[in-house]
């Protein structure tokens, strides 16, 4: 048993992603099951604040967006690599438009695709989420534009079969890489809860070979573990040291800064203020002491994430 848990839940696409991802590695790994709604106060406690799906904890070090997760997995177990070619630049840039542009599409079909059958609370919930302040607004404007909607993920689709023409197991080759987790995800979310999703997926047999290869990876071994616990074990351990000093960082962050690190987006999303520990140009790790936790350091991905330093 390693120490990585994972705090998620089922249903959650971007889980599934990293749950895969943990699959490749196969480690073994506990689950935390959180719940779908705020309010997510043993999660919190943990992140400050981030509420997002899933969070990796290790010890007491916390680890929030799949970004950082992913990149965090291949540092501490870097065999089998989720960089099977010699591509990483290049999967780095491209897993910006699948958990960006893409996620987003996927999303508005299958919140669209719902319309009136979503629970109010949730409708409101990752409508506020993923469509901004105007979020009514937003979700009947995908379900009026199903099909337009829909136009736009067949071309993605369409190059994903492309890639797999030659019968290969994965996206690169024989090798499962990041790129199948985080292209994987959003088809695992579209056939699974968009009901138009199994018929429209049938038109790329290539892509649902690859799709039932990347299903055969599993989750690794995984065992179900209480909120409490995790908790208690991140208590009873310091976070790792980092220490990192860049002269080139663009904000001028430096160690020891009053910081609050906010997801770049407007969905309205409670930021996490700590120490600065550290800052490159793909992480930034805060400090936080909580009575019940102990001293623990929160990283988040610098895409996408914005740092502001307080006073
Ligand atoms: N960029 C984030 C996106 C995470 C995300 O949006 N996850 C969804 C679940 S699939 C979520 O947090 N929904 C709201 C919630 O679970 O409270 C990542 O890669 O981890």
């Amino acid at each position: 048993m390693s120490d990585v848990i994972l705090h998620n839940y089922p249903q959650s696409p971007v889980a599934e992603k990293a749950r895969i991802a943990l699959g490749i590695k196969g480690v073994s790994w506990s689950s935390v099951e959180i719940p779908r709604l705020p309010p997510k106060p043993m999660l919190t406690k943990l992140t400050g604040g981030y509420r997002r799906t899933p969070v990796m904890q290790i010890g007491a070090d916390i680890y929030c967006d799949t970004q950082c997760i992913l990149q965090e997995l291949e540092r501490r177990f870097p065999s089998p690599t989720f960089f099977p070619t010699s591509d990483a630049g290049l999967i780095w840039s491209l897993s910006r438009w699948t958990d960006g542009a893409l996620f987003d599409l996927t999303v508005k079909i299958v919140l669209g695709s719902a319309g009136s059958d979503l629970p109010e609370d949730f409708a409101e919930d990752r409508g506020r989420l993923y469509l901004g302040a105007d979020w009514a607004a937003g979700l009947k404007a995908a379900n009026e534009n199903l099909p337009h909607l829909a136009a736009q993920m067949r071309g993605p689709m369409t190059w994903l079969n492309t890639q797999l023409a030659d019968g290969r197991t994965f996206l690169l080759g024989a090798e499962p890489a990041a790129i199948d987790a985080q292209f994987y995800h959003l088809i695992w979310f579209l056939r699974g809860r968009w009901n138009q999703g199994p018929t429209f997926l049938s038109e790329f047999p290539k892509l649902e070979a690859w799709e039932a290869n990347v299903a055969k990876i599993g989750h690794g071994q995984m065992s179900d573990l209480s909120p409490e616990e995790a908790i208690a074990r991140a208590s009873v351990v310091e976070p790792i040291v980092v220490h990192h000093e860049d002269p080139n960082d663009p904000q001028g962050l430096v160690a020891g800064m009053d910081v609050i690190v906010s997801p770049d987006l407007d969905g309205g999303e409670q930021p996490v203020e700590g120490t600065l520990v550290a800052a490159t140009s793909e992480r930034v790790v805060i400090a936080r002491t909580d009575a019940d936790v102990g001293n623990i350091n929160v990283h988040f991905p610098r895409i996408g994430y914005r740092v502001a330093v307080i006073g």
